[in-house]
């Protein structure tokens, strides 16, 4: 289906800003597409929708993903085709980093890509503009809502498999448009991609309505075992040992930390979650008064205004302490 192009939030027609990543895009023969650690559906399916894209103008793509798919997501198009290594990524081969507000969030087998080799897509509000070729908007409810854009401006069509990936994308981020994030035009843009073939029920019945028993159970746990602070803050801690009793893996704690957000007495939700090295991934959600990125930064993560994510050090009591202190600098500085 052709579309035409989207207008963006700010009313703008067929985005100059993504004018230079489009003729990177146009004069080179060969992309990775390149995905953030603990991948979600924004970026497997913003680097499958591009991809396809440029395949279909003849270009040699790669999907490098140093991780499986996660279950949840082996629905979506091109998922089969990515790869751990970097075989037949020849020297002059660009790298596609999407939604990720710095390198390093690309983990550590991505680190050694020069700058010169990379074009940057995300909506991230701290993105480091860290590539060659950098487009950003920070407002867009999803990366795959820049992809689109970007779709539209190589003049590809938009298929059903890539309006597939990319509904997927916007659903997930926008929490199935129960976010703040999912304006008009986001309905729009999702409308759009239906009348081009995506299946709308297919990506909800994926994502919100399919969960392991594993993951039921483990929610159960974790809510059990949380606390609510006199200050508005509901955190749970989740461990390595818990995960083991019930034969779970980081998977299933998708829906954990939204389960603590929608909490009416809470202001910030955390939820930190034991790694095999001893070492925590905190997720933190905002019901909408506090910026939970703000307490990321603080902790060396990053993210949005209501829903960040950092790394933080062990032990769990030196953990937990560590993010409420951050949390309450923030909270209590308002
Ligand atoms: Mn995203």
């Amino acid at each position: 289906m052709k579309l035409e192009p989207t207008t963006s939030n700010d009313g703008r027609l067929n985005d100059p800003a993504s004018g230079d990543v489009l003729g990177a895009l146009r004069t080179h023969r060969q992309f990775v597409m390149c995905a953030h650690e603990n991948p979600d559906c924004d970026v497997l399916g913003s680097g499958f929708a591009l991809g396809i894209a440029l395949k279909r103008l003849g270009k040699d793509v790669k999907y490098f993903l140093d991780d499986d798919v996660p279950r949840n997501l082996t629905f979506l198009p091109e998922a089969r085709l990515t790869q751990r290594t970097f075989e037949g990524v020849a020297d002059d081969a660009l790298f596609v980093f999407f939604d990720m507000s710095d390198q390093a969030r690309a983990g550590k087998a991505l680190a050694w890509v020069p700058a010169s080799r990379i074009i940057n897509v995300d909506h991230h509000l701290s993105n480091t503009r860290f590539g060659q070729w950098n487009y950003v908007r920070e407002h867009e409810a999803a990366t795959g809502v820049l992809v689109l854009q970007l779709v539209v401006g190589l003049g590809v069509d938009v298929t059903p498999d890539i309006a597939q990936c990319l509904l997927s994308a916007i659903i997930s981020d926008t929490g199935c448009f129960m976010y703040s994030n999912a304006k008009p035009q986001t309905l729009r843009t999702a409308a759009m991609l239906m009348n081009a073939g995506a299946d709308k029920d297919r990506i909800t019945e994926q994502l919100y309505q399919t969960r392991t028993f594993a993951a039921q159970k483990l929610l159960g746990r974790t809510l059990d075992a949380a606390v609510l602070t006199d200050d508005g803050i509901c955190y749970s801690v989740v461990t390595q040992v818990m995960l083991t009793d019930l034969g779970a893996d980081n998977e299933d704690l998708e829906e954990v930390v939204g389960a603590l957000r929608a909490v009416d007495r809470c202001q910030v939700a955390a939820l930190l979650k034991e790694q095999t090295d001893g070492s925590f991934r905190l997720s933190l959600r905002s019901r909408g008064r506090v910026n939970v990125m703000a307490i990321a930064k603080q902790l060396g993560g990053g993210g949005h205004f209501r829903a960040a994510g950092a790394p933080v050090a062990g032990p769990g009591q030196a953990a937990l302490e560590r993010v409420l202190s951050a949390i309450r600098s923030e909270t209590h500085a308002r």
